[in-house]
């Protein structure tokens, strides 16, 4: 059966409940996606052929749609359609390691790629001069990437570098970590910061999430061994994706507890 009969079979099978026909079909539509038969990552058929299908207007296909996408159950591609979203398995991530994204994502034995937003050098902002100790006539490299692995976009990393460090931004292959390893300059020591976020729409949009949904903001400043600031990174990841995982230990007499 196709993903438009077994929609239409669910929608014969509430017909009877006198709900509004929108709310009848976005019904349909989240059984026949909780009964497995139709799949994260599927193709949800066409607005015309559901509508066609079951005889409604396509508006309302529309308004029902829209209100699955709102709610994460359906994602919309620009240009290639609306699909059952992922379902997302949760990463778990150690705060204790020093690790680029790439090689996490290597351990786990997902494919990483990213997608560029921004690479380019540029005159400092007054957070970068004072992470990064520049002055307002030194300039800074600013590298913007949605991270994503596996098919799923999962983070979206800002992250800002001396330019005396990385003069050339378009040098970097898919390792920013890498790239700074070849000078030398790949960071030994981070300190991050997580935040709550709830996700602004162009950070949703670029995340495959309903906009305003709980995302995570992450700030890592990373020092080589001299002490000296590499890596200011602002990222946003998505909160339904990222379990960070820190392990505790209880002070020991004579030890003193370091931030
Ligand atoms: C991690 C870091 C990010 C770093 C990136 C390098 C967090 C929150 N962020 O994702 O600061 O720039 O790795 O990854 O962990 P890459 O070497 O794969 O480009």
């Amino acid at each position: 059966m196709s993903a438009a009969d077994q929609i239409f079979a669910m929608l014969k099978e509430s017909s009877q409940s006198g709900a509004p026909l929108y709310l009848q079909l976005r019904k349909s539509i989240e059984e026949a996606v909780n009964r497995g038969l139709i799949g994260p990552g599927d193709a949800l058929p066409s607005e015309r052929d559901i509508a066609s299908k079951a005889d409604i207007s396509r508006v309302t296909v529309r308004k029902a749609v829209q209100d699955l996408v709102k709610g994460g159950l359906l994602v919309q591609r620009h240009g290639s359609g609306t699909f059952v979203a992922p379902r997302m398995e949760r990463v778990e991530q150690s705060l204790s390691r020093l690790t680029s994204f790439t090689e996490d994502m290597a351990r786990r034995g997902m494919s990483v790629r990213s997608v560029w937003l921004d690479r380019g050098l540029f005159a400092p902002s007054p957070d970068e001069m004072m992470v990064l100790g520049l002055s307002s006539t030194e300039l800074v490299a600013r590298v913007s990437r949605l991270r994503v692995a596996n098919d799923t976009p999962l983070a979206i990393e800002r992250a800002a570098i001396s330019a005396s460090v990385l003069p050339d931004p378009e040098a970097i292959g898919s390792s920013l970590y890498a790239t700074l390893g070849l000078t030398g300059n790949r960071p030994v020591r981070a300190v991050q910061r997580i935040s709550a976020t709830n996700l602004g729409d162009s950070d949703a949009r670029l995340l495959e999430v309903p906009p305003g949904v709980a995302g995570l903001h992450i700030e890592r400043i990373s020092y080589l061994a001299s002490g000296k600031v590499i890596e200011f990174t602002r990222s946003v990841y998505r909160g339904d994706a990222y379990d960070f995982v820190a392990e505790l230990r209880l002070t020991g007499p004579g030890e003193e507890s370091r931030p």
